[in-house]
């Protein structure tokens, strides 16, 4: 059976892994049958998760994974897509998983750090999770400061951030999925961010520019109902799992 190795669920979320929660939805939505199995992304081929394995061949990447989906289980959610859809796709792609990740992940790691450090090393005994935390927040700070986005000030991280989700929120319109009727991978892709923004408690000036578009709120939750439903509830039998750590 394949096995996804994501982030354990945390703070109400899928995953606090917008790219789990993108994988597990790509996976859900196959009905191919699968285990969803709480990874450490250190013991990971490219020290990141999320991770498929299928009887040991592992594919590091939810891109890698879309695409490994679709090549050898023979689930291509894109199948329909015109080239068009296909460019835009990718462009959205991009905003959403090199830039708007990155606003989401200055929100919770520079921002409102003790937020992160409870939700994601909750087991750690008190000491050890201070010290621990420290380590990786440097190593958060140090790879947004490389990816650019950790060398703007604040106004103009959230004025990306901003810009950004105006662009989905304009591109989506009155369309039930992003590129039209149906669902494709850029709609899992759009609903792992939107986990990872609206449902933790965490009010942040990303998730303000969110909840001021309805239309992407009820987005999210129309995806859940029609595509994933059953996604949430299992996600809960994980989460009683080693707790593990995201950005
Ligand atoms: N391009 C990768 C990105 C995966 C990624 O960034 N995962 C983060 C969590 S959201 C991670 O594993 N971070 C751990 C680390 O960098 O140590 C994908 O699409 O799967």
């Amino acid at each position: 059976m394949l096995r996804l190795l994501a982030f354990a669920p945390a703070m109400g979320m899928i995953s606090p892994s917008p790219f789990s929660v993108k994988s597990l939805a790509l996976l859900e939505m196959s009905g191919l049958p699968y285990e969803r199995v709480n990874g450490d992304p250190r013991r990971a081929p490219k020290r990141k998760l999320p991770v498929l394995d299928d009887a040991g061949r592992l594919v590091a990447d939810s891109h890698l994974i879309q695409a490994y989906l679709a090549r050898v289980q023979g689930f291509d959610p894109d199948a329909h897509l015109t080239d068009e859809n296909r460019a835009v796709s990718t462009a959205f792609r991009a905003l959403v998983e090199d830039q708007l990740y990155w606003v989401l992940v200055y929100a919770r790691w520079i921002e409102n750090p003790k937020v992160a450090r409870d939700a994601f090393f909750a087991t750690l005994p008190a000491p050890l999770r201070s010290t621990i935390f420290g380590i990786v927040r440097r190593q958060v700070r140090a790879a947004l400061h490389g990816q650019g986005l950790g060398r703007h000030d604040r106004a103009q991280v959230y004025r990306i951030g901003a810009e950004g989700v105006a662009a989905l929120a304009e591109h989506l319109g009155d369309k039930p999925y992003f590129l039209g009727g149906r669902p494709s991978g850029i709609d899992t892709a759009l609903f792992g961010f939107l986990e990872n923004v609206i449902t933790p408690p965490l009010e942040t000036p990303l998730k303000e520019a969110v909840m001021s578009y309805p239309k992407l709120v009820s987005y999210r939750d129309r995806f859940e109902a029609a595509q994933v439903p059953a996604l949430r509830d299992k996600a809960a039998q994980n989460a009683s799992g080693r707790a593990s750590r995201a950005m």
